[in-house]
């Protein structure tokens, strides 16, 4: 992670100037370049950093909040280590990408919404699903493509889909959802309501023209659009600084007038803290913001991933920075939570996880009547 991810580095500046009606931008210091090279020692010294940091923003969140918001991350990891193993043994099929290492920023935007906001996103979504409310059961069995599944197991790994929750994807297209995110975000305006929606896609997608001419829209029309990049510094094999002229994304939005913020993923609450003050901009002001989330996933791309673009190393590096282990451990420090405590969440995640299982497992596949049911081709 590049010291540019400080938060306490980040600056905010009031850009008056701009006729788009947009009056604060916040931009980051420098553009430090990505390199494939990590630092053991730097990632120390920014684990010490973060939970100085988080220190602070866990007296600004209820504790049970915050307790919430643990639990959730860990359910996530148990969840998708639990997909790892049963893909393994054949009862998940066809794509898989999973979001261990990412959780923080599923978690730290997604709980900071009301029910009635709108989320969209790539095919790395089954956190994302969760977080929105729909059950684990749901997203299993979808995943073991069952009947019980949350799209009636036609859609799998990259299309969980519930407009009840307002989750509205699940996509496989790069950068594809950003066009239909910006168009939920229309509608939202065209309705009259305050309903924020917030999409994700990777840094690969940035790449593509769907973003830019979202973004231009989107600050065009003032639209509620919190757009997230996860920036996991890699697309499939490629990494960023091979991919991408400038290495930072939130600059990007500048060429658009757009707020934006970078933010340090592995940090739950710093996500938490910018996911608000986009929600606010969107909310009360009907503007958008684009949010630049670095994080690192510690899995391949996908479940057949050989990853031989990135070396152990590496890997083991980010893991020391490991956003669960970094807010368990500021959790006991400021005492929200005991070790015994953290066991129970890791218990209840396990057993959760476990019945999301034995539901899928023993789920029907679809009936044969439904074959061409809800397919659009
Ligand atoms: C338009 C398009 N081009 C290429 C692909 C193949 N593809 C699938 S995932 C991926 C990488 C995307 O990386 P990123 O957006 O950073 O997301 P991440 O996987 O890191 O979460 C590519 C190139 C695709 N699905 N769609
Ligand atoms: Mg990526």
């Amino acid at each position: 992670m590049p010291k540019t991810a400080a938060r306490q580095k980040t600056t905010t500046k009031t850009n008056k100037g701009t006729s788009n009606g947009n009056d604060k931008t916040v931009k980051q210091k420098s553009d430090e370049p990505i390199t494939d090279k990590v630092n053991p020692k730097v990632s120390q010294s920014e684990h010490r950093q973060r939970k100085q940091a988080q220190k602070d923003s866990i007296k600004r969140v209820e504790p049970e909040l915050l307790r919430e918001m643990l639990y959730q991350m860990v359910l996530g990891r148990i969840f998708e280590q639990k997909c790892a193993e049963v893909y393994r043994i054949g009862k998940i099929g066809g794509f898989c990408h999973l979001y261990i290492g990412q959780e923080a920023v599923a978690i730290g935007t997604m709980m900071a919404l009301r029910d009635d906001d709108l989320v969209i996103t790539a095919y790395r979504d089954h956190v994302q699903a969760m977080v929105k409310g729909i059950s684990p059961e749901a997203v299993m069995a979808e995943l073991y493509g069952r009947a019980g599944g949350v799209v009636g197991g036609k859609g799998g790994s990259m299309h969980m889909f519930s407009q009840e929750h307002n989750f509205y994807g699940g996509h496989g297209i790069v950068g594809g959802q950003i066009g239909v995110g910006t168009g939920m975000a229309y509608a939202q305006k065209y309705k009259g309501n305050d309903n924020v929606t917030l999409c994700f896609f990777g840094e690969a997608a940035v790449n593509q023209g769907m973003f830019h001419e979202s973004l231009n829209m989107a600050q065009l029309w003032k639209l509620p659009c919190i757009y997230i990049c996860e920036n996991n510094k890699y697309g499939m094999g490629t990494s960023q600084a091979r991919a991408m002229s400038i290495s930072s994304i939130a600059q990007k939005a500048e060429g658009y007038g757009i707020a934006s913020e970078f933010v340090d993923g592995m940090d739950v609450l710093a996500v938490r803290e910018a996911t608000e003050r986009a929600i606010k901009r969107a909310r009360e002001e009907s503007l958008p913001t684009l949010l630049e989330i670095r994080c690192y996933r510690f899995m391949g791309h996908s479940m057949s991933d050989p990853g031989k673009y990135r070396s152990t190393d590496e890997i083991k590096q980010y893991q020391l920075r490991d956003p669960i282990f970094l807010f368990k451990e500021s959790l006991l420090e400021a005492k929200i939570i005991t070790a015994k405590d953290y066991e129970e969440v890791e218990n209840r995640a396990k057993e959760a996880v476990e019945k999301a299982a034995k539901f899928a497992d023993e789920s029907p596949l679809p009936d044969e009547s439904e074959l061409f049911t809800d397919v659009y081709a």
